[in-house]
Order: C-alpha cells, then sequence, then structure tokens
C-alpha cells in the first residue's frame, strides 16, 4: 500500500503533493514502482495537527481520487475516520477504506461501510489525534493492542459489516512510546489470532528514527529492516512511502516465508 498524503503538514512527506496535479503525479508514480493500492489521505495525524472538518478533507482527498480513477489508476483506499469523507471519496472512485480509529470517531462509518460492502482497514489508537502522543501506558501492549481490536471487530460486526470486510492493523506509532511499538512489531503473529488479514504501517515513523536517530528522510533502510520483519511476522499488507524499494523488501520476504515473490 504506497501513502499519497494530501496535506499540507504530514510530518514525513507534508507539503510535498498538496496540489491535485502534484498529488496525481505521486499517486501514478507509486502505482508505476509497483504498489498493489494507494492510500489517499487528507488529515494529518502528526502530533499538534490541526484538526480539519469535513469539508476541508473532502475538498483535499475527492478531487485527488477523481483524478486518479480519470486516469485508470486503481485500486484506491481513503484514509478518514469521517464518514462524510469515506462516502465522497468511494463515490469519487475510491475502493477502500481506511479508518485509524477502528470505527471509534464517528458512529456513522460502520454503517457506511455495512452499505458499500467494501473493504476496510480498522486501525489500533488508544484517545483522540490530540491525546494520543500523551505518555501511553500498557501492562501488556500486544495483548490489549489484540484486545483493542477485537473490540472493533465487535463495532463493526455490530454495525452490519461482513467480517470478510475487514483488515486489522496494531496502529503502529498511534498512541504508542516507541519501546512499545518495538514489542509490538515482534510479537505481531500473536495478531493471527484474530483470523483477519494485518496491515502494519512502520514507514519512516519515530521509532525507527529513536532507534538510528535520523529525521524521517533518512529512515529509508531502519523502514526496511522494519517492514521486513512485519512481513516475516505475518502482516499481509504494508503502508508504505517508498514503494519501490519495499516492493523487493516485500518480494525478498515472500521468498524466504516459501511464498511465491
Ligand atoms: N499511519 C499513518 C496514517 N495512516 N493508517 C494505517 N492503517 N496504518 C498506519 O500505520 C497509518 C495510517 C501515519 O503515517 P503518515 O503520516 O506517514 O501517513
Amino acid at each position: 500500500m504506497g501513502v499519497l498524503n494530501v496535506t499540507p503538514d504530514s510530518f514525513s512527506d507534508g507539503g510535498a503533493h498538496a496540489g491535485v496535479d502534484d498529488a496525481v503525479a505521486h499517486g501514478l508514480a507509486l502505482f508505476a514502482a509497483g504498489a498493489d493500492v494507494v492510500d489517499v489521505g487528507g488529515e494529518s495525524t502528526r502530533p499538534g495537527a490541526a484538526p480539519i472538518d469535513a469539508a476541508e478533507e473532502r475538498r483535499r482527498v475527492v478531487p485527488v481520487v477523481r483524478a486518479l480513477r480519470a486516469r485508470g489508476a486503481g485500486p484506491l483506499c481513503v484514509d478518514t475516520t469521517k464518514a462524510e469523507v469515506a462516502a465522497a471519496a468511494l463515490d469519487a472512485g475510491a475502493d477502500m477504506v481506511n479508518d485509524v480509529s477502528g470505527l471509534r470517531f464517528d458512529p456513522a462509518m460502520g454503517p457506511l461501510l455495512a452499505r458499500r460492502g467494501i473493504p476496510a482497514v480498522l486501525m489500533h489508537l488508544r484517545g483522540t489525534f490530540e491525546t494520543m502522543h500523551r505518555e501511553p501506558h500498557y501492562d501488556d501492549v500486544m495483548g490489549e493492542v489484540a484486545a483493542e481490536l477485537r473490540e472493533a471487530l465487535a463495532r463493526a460486526e455490530q454495525a452490519g459489516v461482513r467480517r470478510e470486510q475487514t483488515i486489522v492493523d496494531p496502529g503502529l506509532g498511534f498512541a504508542k512510546l516507541a519501546a512499545h511499538t518495538l514489542e509490538v512489531v515482534r510479537r505481531l503473529p500473536e495478531l493471527a489470532g484474530l483470523e483477519r488479514p494485518v496491515l502494519a504501517g512502520p514507514s519512516r515513523k519515530s521509532f525507527v528514527g529513536k532507534v538510528l536517530e535520523r529525521p524521517p528522510a533518512q529512515r529509508l533502510m531502519g523502514t526496511a529492516a522494519a517492514v521486513a520483519a512485519c512481513i516475516l511476522g505475518g502482516a499481509h499488507m504494508v503502508r508504505v512511502h517508498d514503494v519501490r524499494e519495499m516492493v523487493d523488501v516485500a518480494r525478498m520476504c515472500d521468498a524466504i516465508r516459501g511464498e511465491a515473490a
């Protein structure tokens, strides 16, 4: 899954693709580099990022989805916690939804996913975008992440979402210190107990920066190591910025796992 952030302030590539033409060019480049799906997001989750309303988020995301579709590009995923934005992006041609709140922020999201019947990523996140960067506490981080993802799956089921639609994501770096995220990556195989496909997003994140003491632009090799650990730990999909390089990492990991590269 290639990352296409259409935000003026995202932490690692913010501002680079804020115009529609630039965003479309970058989205096409992600597919050309080997992405199987591109995730279009209009709201930054970076610490201290200003929250935006649905109208502004739609204004950022929908033209990019529509223009990529017009160029024959896809499949496309929309990274949003707002049902209104998700619905508009799906109407514009998006194929799936990535809700980093795991259906907690907008009660209309579950029913929308149920009606549309499309694949949906349910990510683990504690608190809100404003509170999640405060000192998080876990006694058993992986046990608690898995239990809270089970709750997200139950919320989805309650709303009428079919289990087959769902993909789970432990939310690397979300409401987690570097040590928590490293433990989640190490214990990723435990998510197999949820019996759903797993997505992981280690790309350029601060836990990589913390270990290597490098800024986001210099986290390529750290990201490669984390992507390899995730895939060998059972992730079915990885959400990354550096698609061309990570396709090689993924193919190599698949070969090591004994799967077709
Ligand atoms: N990370 C970010 C944004 N959206 N969605 C999912 N499902 N998983 C993630 O790990 C994730 C996400 C933040 O990273 P970015 O600002 O580089 O997009």
